[in-house]
């Protein structure tokens, strides 16, 4: 299970380690604009899109939210970020890491 806060323009905390399989999100956005999580390949070509593991809904200040659909994962490095806006240009962003059970 991952607990993770978001807030201007943080991901927190921003390194997680966790048993590869299913994952559960547990967000909060504690912050003062909407937010969400998303996981996503840790590197990717440039100019193409990152390939999308999966997210929350958007959040509004104070809301709760959890992963719109299963999400399962193999051992790896990927990525947190908030998709919205350009909070990701802005440091909104962190690492999962993915280890083998
Ligand atoms: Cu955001």
């Amino acid at each position: 299970m991952l607990e993770i806060n978001l807030d201007e323009y943080r991901i927190r905390p921003e390194n997680f380690e966790v048993p590869a399989g299913r994952i559960h999100l547990v967000v909060t956005n504690t912050g003062r604009l909407t937010h969400n999580l998303a996981i996503e390949s840790f590197e990717h070509v440039t100019g193409e899109e990152a390939k999308q593991y999966g997210r929350t809904d958007t959040l509004h200040p104070g809301e709760h939210g959890s992963e719109q659909a299963p999400i399962t994962l193999e051992p790896g490095k990927y990525r947190l970020t908030c998709t919205i806006g350009n909070h990701d240009d802005l440091g909104q962003y962190g690492e999962l890491k993915v280890v083998a059970r």
